[in-house]
């Protein structure tokens, strides 16, 4: 289903659509020249790094915390505006990472729930997918599974599968109704909203432009990590009153040693999160 003609102004019905499906999509955020500008920020940065691949993975995995055009997309006000109506005014962004797809690879998302792995103890949470490049049938984008976040948490396997984005390759172990599936079509600069329970998959880049998407993962501060180190976040909006993270300040520069070093960190806790039970030669380095 194409749904880019839907209107997106009004929050409050935003909020009622995404409880009774599970997500939201489309949402107007920036304009098409803005999400240009951003993916010319993020791919000048990839340049310089491009000598390093453990520098460049921090990059894609942290856009926010190491170019402060990206620090301000995960505080724009009209993405915080939606997350406050979900969340409440207190958030925290737990991660930003890129989705990115090369022009016509393989690369896919098997179908899965964001939060089965992330050790959080509430779900409390919600990403949105920025598109910083249109994201079409023919380049990959998300499908979801409207409705399924109501079934909670559901068993998954593990397949560890090379072109799968995902972590471990994580894939639901239950039947999943593809039929009723819809396509999450966005032009550059809007995002859609999903639930952490939501079923949701994508397909290869057939393409000869990149798809890039930034899932930006907002939790309320209320929200624990139930295993693991203090990671460290973005505070983008209200009071921590809580004190379960550290506080990372916004980049005050772009690609500095100051904010690779926090990654650093963040990155080590994670992955005992995102790994928990995994055999650490199946872990991948550069993720
Ligand atoms: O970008 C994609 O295709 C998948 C993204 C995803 O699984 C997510 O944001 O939770």
């Amino acid at each position: 289903m194409n749904n880019l003609s839907r209107p997106t102004s009004d929050v409050s019905r935003i909020a009622t659509t995404y409880e009774t499906d599970g997500y939201f999509s489309p949402y107007d955020v920036t304009s098409e020249r803005e999400a240009a500008e951003l993916r010319a920020d993020l791919e000048a940065a990839e340049g310089e790094l491009a000598h390093d691949r453990s520098l460049l993975s921090m990059l894609r995995g942290y856009p926010a915390r190491l170019l402060p055009s990206f620090d301000r997309l995960i505080r724009n006000p009209r993405l915080l505006a939606v997350a406050t109506k979900l969340l409440g005014p207190d958030l925290l962004v737990w991660g930003s990472g890129l989705f990115i797809k090369e022009p016509n690879t393989k690369s896919f998302v098997s179908w899965h729930q964001d939060l089965n792995y992330w050790g959080l103890n509430t779900d409390q949470e919600v990403t949105a997918w920025f598109a910083l490049t249109p994201a079409t049938v023919e380049n990959g984008c998300m499908r979801f599974v409207p409705g399924s976040h109501k079934k909670k948490s559901v068993p998954h396997a593990d397949s560890f599968a090379a072109d799968n984005l995902l972590s471990r390759g994580q894939e639901i172990a239950v039947e999943v109704d593809e039929a009723s599936a819809v396509d999450v079509v966005l032009r550059a600069g809007q995002a859609s909203f999903h639930h952490g329970h939501m079923f949701h998959a994508s397909g290869p880049n057939s393409t000869g432009d990149r798809r890039i998407g930034v899932a930006i993962r907002y939790i309320a501060t209320s929200v624990k990590q139930a295993t693991g180190e203090k990671l460290i976040l973005s505070q983008v909006s209200g009071k921590d009153d809580y004190g379960h993270y550290q506080i990372a300040p916004p980049p005050a520069g772009r690609l500095l040693q100051e904010d690779f070093d926090r990654i650093r960190y963040n990155n080590n806790a994670k992955r005992d999160i995102l790994y928990k039970g995994v055999q650490p030669e199946r872990i991948r380095k550069n993720r």
